[in-house]
């Protein structure tokens, strides 16, 4: 592969980063989004010293204005989108009966209806093209519930059932994969507002993948020949349970 114009959100850190760094190296051309625009500014200027090509936008999931904003930035300045990686989440483990219903809204505005928002404002323009690959990145979540996880876990198997929707709805133009990760050492853990669980869960992230391992199965199926849609991958260290 190289040449693909492939739109990242949540590139500023973690995942997104290090998956944008990857693809950066075989030739794609990036979009990246997320709202620390310093951050993205960084990498993009990293990328470029490389010999690589990348933009950053500012970009809200949250907000369906501004996701449609991303997808016509990568159009106006590339005149495609081949890929969207739906990559920006939040991870606010609580016990649900600390009823935190503010991070419930979050993770649900970020985790579900941010992708809902991506799918949106892409599709058409993927089907227009006749060509398009939506990759999601999910969790090992929307397999496993765990005490403290519940809305996170909710918000990873509904994006889960909707990455399969989009295989059976995208027929011959449109390609669908679901990343799942287990437990992978970015920042996501720090963003925990809850003490003791943040705590917990960083003690257990040390047996955590970097990112870059997520990166490469990201690369992977967006490597994959158009006959080829790699359904779904699920990526867990060898020492942990996640
Ligand atoms: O976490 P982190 P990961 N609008 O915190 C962005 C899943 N996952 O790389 O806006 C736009 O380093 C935020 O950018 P900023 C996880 O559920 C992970 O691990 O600048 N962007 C940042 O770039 C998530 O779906 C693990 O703050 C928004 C990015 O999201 C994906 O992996 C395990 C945003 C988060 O980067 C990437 O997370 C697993 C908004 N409103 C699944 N809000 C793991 N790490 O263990 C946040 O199963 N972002």
């Amino acid at each position: 592969m190289s040449g693909k114009v492939i739109a990242i959100t949540g590139a500023s850190s973690g995942i997104g980063e290090a998956a944008a760094r990857l693809l950066a190296q075989s030739g794609e051309k990036l979009v990246l989004g997320a709202r620390r625009r310093e951050k993205l500014d960084a990498i993009v200027r990293e990328i470029e010293t490389t010999g690589g090509e990348a933009i950053a936008v500012d970009l809200d999931v949250t907000s369906r204005a501004s996701m449609a904003a991303f997808v016509e930035a990568t159009i106006g300045r590339f005149g495609r989108i081949d890929v969207l990686v739906n990559n920006a989440g939040v991870m606010l483990l609580a016990p649900l009966s600390d009823l935190r219903i503010e991070e419930w809204e979050q993770m649900v505005d970020v985790n579900l209806k941010g992708v809902l928002y991506g799918i949106g404002a892409a599709w058409p323009r993927m089907m227009a093209q006749e060509h398009g690959h939506i990759v999601t990145v999910g969790s090992v979540a929307s397999r496993q519930v765990i005490a403290t996880n519940g809305v996170y876990a909710a918000t990873k198997f509904a994006v889960r059932a909707l990455a399969d929707s989009l295989r059976l709805e995208g027929g011959a133009a449109i390609r669908s994969t679901l990343i799942s990760p287990g437990a992978v050492a970015t920042e996501l853990f720090d963003n925990i507002k809850h003490p003791m669980i943040q705590e917990r869960a960083k003690a257990r992230s040390t047996s955590a993948l970097p990112a870059a391992s997520i990166a490469r199965a990201i690369a992977f199926a967006i490597a994959q020949p158009d006959d080829v849609d790699v359904s779904e991958i699920i990526v867990r260290p060898m020492n942990g349970k996640y």
